[in-house]
């Protein structure tokens, strides 16, 4: 086992990973921008290295000043949390090739599964359903309007290399379609240096499911069921939640056998999600793969008690799965909430600023993941995100009525935040029913402005 490890990221995931690593007798070295200094969380750590400014181009993306660190410290493995460098399979290389294992999967499996193209390829051969489309990369306009001739509008333009809604266009026409491939394009190789696109049929009314599996070094794979993602707004998850409520028991298992063969024949090690688009006749179509461990990870460890962070940890200092597929068992039900700092009267815009007061809520099967505390500043460097609030019971109804009791508990002033709007949607009946597809909320939020 490692003896230490550097944590590339800042906030509730870095404190999740200090956190993860004491308890495992490893120590912790936390990395860190001027912009976080004098954070509660860097003083759980070991040790805290400053690895440059605010700006996350000069400290949480930069390689070099990363490297560093982890070579000050002398630490044997390097997580590098979700967001900034944990899908980037260079920075992957890069430590490996410094002789410092990267807690993640090999950077041949991120890139393999990270170019959408190649990764729906891959899907198709071992037969996970995706949606009707271009069998590769749209090279002309003529082969876009081919193609969406033969599978019918409405079509979505999607980057390769794009990912979390970015470099994608919907398009219902042929005139759509021509200025959706030119934006498209441009987009994506001004976002990712690579101007690849493809074509698909798009799905109008879907949910959001995505299955977690977690691999070792040896070759095993294991899936920790599913997530629903469905609320989300602006391609930002806003509640998670597991299992997902339509699903049944043999779709399930479909969904999460489909998820767990694409990762095998991917060689994944490391924890992954496998995101699906579901319709309501429970057909479900591959999207993307994250190749990470993701903000939402908690409900998946309340509903399978199994501890993902960790587990990661392991499997990436070689050690084998501790536990088999049959031993995996789901439990009740899980549901996250993001508390983020943002404005939802002005459209969501970010509240950086001091948090007078930050009270939190506990109790039976009640979870917060956060950095924050009383005093502590919201940097307005990075994303909004202060807590996420998870709560575990037996059944659905029982966690939204854990959720709505432990929503009403929290404190947070004096800035606005997300937590009104997640009161609304518990109250929501179309949520409480899981009458809901993944445009549900943007349609609630503009019917408000009508
Ligand atoms: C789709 C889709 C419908 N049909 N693909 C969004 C992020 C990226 N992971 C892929 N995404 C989607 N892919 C097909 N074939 C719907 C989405 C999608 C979406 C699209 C437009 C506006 C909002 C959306 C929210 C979630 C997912």
């Amino acid at each position: 086992m490692f003896s230490r490890i550097l944590v590339a990221n800042r906030g509730e995931i870095a404190l999740r990973i200090i956190r993860a690593a004491r308890e495992m007798g490893i120590e912790s070295v936390v990395a860190y921008s001027t912009a976080d200094e004098g954070s509660e969380y860097l003083k759980l750590a070991d040790r805290a290295i400053c690895i440059g400014p605010g700006p996350a181009a000069q400290s949480y993306l930069n390689i070099p000043a990363i490297i560093a660190a982890a070579e000050v410290a002398n630490v044997d493995a390097i997580h590098p949390g979700y967001g900034f460098l944990a899908e980037n399979s260079h920075f992957a290389e890069v430590c490996r090739s410094c002789n410092i294992e990267f807690i993640g999967p090999s950077a041949e499996s991120m890139k393999l599964l990270g170019d959408k193209v190649q990764c729906k390829q891959l899907a198709r051969k071992h037969k996970v359903p995706t949606s009707p489309g271009s069998k590769g990369a749209v090279k002309s306009e003529e082969q876009a309007l081919k193609i969406a001739h033969e599978i019918g509008y409405p079509v979505i333009v999607k980057a390769a290399s794009g990912g979390g809604g970015r470099g994608m266009r919907v398009a219902h026409n042929d005139i759509a379609l021509q200025s959706g491939m030119h934006s498209a394009i441009s987009e994506a190789e001004s976002a990712f240096g690579d101007g690849s696109v493809y074509i698909e049929k798009f799905l109008e009314r879907a949910r959001h499911v995505e299955v977690q599996i977690i691999g070792d070094k040896q070759g095993n794979i294991v899936h920790l069921f599913e997530r629903d993602c469905t609320m989300q707004r602006r391609h930002q998850k806003l509640i998670e939640e597991a299992p997902c409520p339509v699903l049944d028991k043999e779709t399930r298992d479909a969904l999460c056998k489909a998820a767990a063969r694409l990762c095998k024949a991917a060689g994944y090690y490391g924890a992954g999600t496998v995101e699906f688009l579901l319709d309501d006749d429970m057909n479900f179509y591959l999207m993307e793969v994250n190749t990470r461990v993701q903000v939402e990870h908690p409900v998946t460890e309340a509903i399978t008690g199994i501890d993902i962070v960790k587990t990661g940890i392991k499997v990436a200092a070689g050690e084998e799965l501790p536990f088999k597929q049959s031993d995996v068992k789901l439990n009740g039900c899980a549901i996250e909430a993001r508390i983020n700092a943002e404005d939802p009267q002005r459209d969501f815009a970010p509240q950086p600023g001091t948090l007078s007061r930050f009270k939190v809520p506990g109790g039976y099967g009640v979870r917060v993941d956060s950095h924050c505390y009383s005093g502590y500043r919201i940097p307005p460097n990075y994303d909004s995100m202060i807590a996420k609030l998870i709560v575990h019971q037996p059944t659905r109804g029982q966690a939204i009525a854990c959720m709505k009791r432990s929503l009403g508990e929290m404190l947070i002033e004096p800035i606005k935040t997300t937590i009104p709007l997640h009161q609304r949607l518990m109250n929501n009946t179309n949520f409480v029913s899981g009458d809901v597809d993944i445009h549900f909320v943007e349609r609630l939020l503009s019917a408000d402005s009508k």
